[in-house]
């Protein structure tokens, strides 16, 4: 198939155009970021030693401590009349990650985004209403910047707004939603609520920024009346959305090889994983310039999917983000991620996707409290005895015991953005 944006490279021409770039990222940030200069000279490396892709890996790592230790601009290897836009991602934990864009990168962005509304099956005709933050996160303005790039008719709401959301939703037309997960769950339970699903033409939901569980996908699919929902990857270090999108065939993400490499490492050895397994995303950028990343360590998980995909795209894949490595929750010193947890309450119909887990300590002891929305329509008559069997799932799958609660639907925080699965209050 013909695509503008996506390019049709096999595997030779996506090495070279990845040697080039690697050797252009490493000789740019060699010359203009002295913190890069340090490292390679620390690692006696010089940038002439780049001379196959496999040198890649004699490469040093880069990490969230570099782009604290450069804040408030960190990683900047251009100077500093270069740069049009910042942008900044939330920051969990620490100090607001900072990063800063020439109008190239944002050039690659756009063309990045673009692939993603091609590859979800968007034509110029195509109405996107875009619900996710505008302003110093990546999301909103990320999404719009590919749509105009693309042709398709962007309406720009933000999150939030319920009213304004469902009145362009029905006004417009609307066809495609851009959202994160949460977001799109939100938005089906609003269209349910007022009874519009007859009334909306929607076709798609682009939707990322955090993981997701199949049953919540289902659930804003039906909800929303949708056939195709496309998981996007992208975070604010790697510009922002766009960096990959599943296609219709749903096999995995298909991420642009052309700019950055992609390296699924061992976290605790820092080599390569055997080939599917699970490691952490390590990122190189072929083109990047205001803020270049080499082998930066993103503590996102996932693996690489072997294979060509039905769909005939040839861009490689990897597997949807399963978490991240500082999501693990240490419990009674057995180590949790909550994507363990979501994985067991999939087993579970009577269980809706939504979960709370609740961290607290009392008399010496971690206690663990796991709320879980019962499924809309089930009897509320057997929570107990359902508690009692999601325990015991859990307690084998994880050698810890928690605590469950059923609770009812609908009552569990919802929020616009990126929902928080994990309270910890043991140490404040
Ligand atoms: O979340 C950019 C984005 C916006 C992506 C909208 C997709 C849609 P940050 O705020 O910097 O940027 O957060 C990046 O979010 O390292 C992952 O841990 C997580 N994340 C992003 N996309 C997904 C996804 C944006 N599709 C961090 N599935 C990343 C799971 C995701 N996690």
């Amino acid at each position: 198939m013909q695509h503008r944006f996506i390019p049709d490279l096999d595997a030779e021409e996506l090495a070279r155009i990845q040697l080039k770039g690697l050797q252009w990222t490493v000789q740019h940030a060699f010359a203009g970021c002295p913190a890069y200069r340090e490292k390679f000279e620390a690692a006696g490396l010089a940038p002439g030693d780049v001379q196959s892709l496999d040198d890649l890996t004699r490469l040093p790592l880069t990490s969230v401590e570099d782009l604290r230790a450069g804040y408030p601009l960190p990683l900047l290897s251009v100077p500093e009349e270069q740069v049009v836009r910042i942008h900044a991602s939330s920051g969990t934990t620490g100090k607001r990650k900072v990063l800063a864009y020439t109008q190239a990168d944002i050039d690659a962005w756009k063309v990045m985004m673009a692939r993603c509304y091609e590859l979800a099956g968007l034509t110029t005709l195509d109405r996107v209403q875009v619900c996710v933050g505008y302003g110093l996160w990546t999301a909103g303005a990320g999404f719009q910047l590919g749509c105009e790039h693309f042709g398709a008719m962007a309406l720009p709401i933000g999150p939030g707004n319920m009213e304004i959301q469902m009145q362009l939703l029905t006004d417009l037309g609307t066809t495609c939603l851009c959202s994160t997960a949460s977001m799109a769950l939100l938005l089906g339970e609003e269209v349910e609520k007022y009874g519009l699903r007859d009334r909306l033409r929607l076709k798609a939901c682009i939707f990322g920024a955090e993981p997701h569980s199949p049953k919540m996908r289902a659930r804003f699919e039906q909800m929303l009346g949708i056939k195709h929902s496309f998981d996007i990857s992208g975070m604010t270090e790697l510009y922002g959305p766009g960096a990959g999108l599943e296609c219709a065939a749903h096999e995995g993400i298909h991420y642009w090889a052309d700019y950055y490499i992609l390296e699924i490492l061992d976290p605790e050895t820092l080599t390569p994983v055997a080939p599917g397994e699970v490691g952490e995303m390590v990122v190189t950028t072929l083109c990047k310039q205001a803020a270049p990343l080499i082998r930066y360590r993103t503590r996102d998980l996932t693996r690489l999917l072997p294979g060509e995909c039905s769909c005939g795209v040839g861009m490689p894949r990897h597997d949807k983000i399963l978490g991240r490595s500082d999501d693990m929750i240490i419990f009674r010193g057995v180590n949790i991620y909550p994507g363990q947890i979501a994985a067991v309450l999939e087993k579970f119909a009577d269980l809706s996707s939504e979960y709370q887990i609740q961290l607290t300590r009392k008399e010496g002891k971690d206690h663990l409290l796991l709320k879980v929305e019962r499924r809309e329509g089930a009897q509320a008559g057997g929570d107990a005895d359902l508690a009692g069997k999601v325990g015991a799932v859990l307690h084998k799958a994880l050698m810890a015991r928690p605590v469950v609660e059923i609770v009812d639907p609908l009552t569990l925080p919802r929020t616009f953005g990126k929902t928080k699965r994990t309270v910890d209050e043991r140490y404040e």
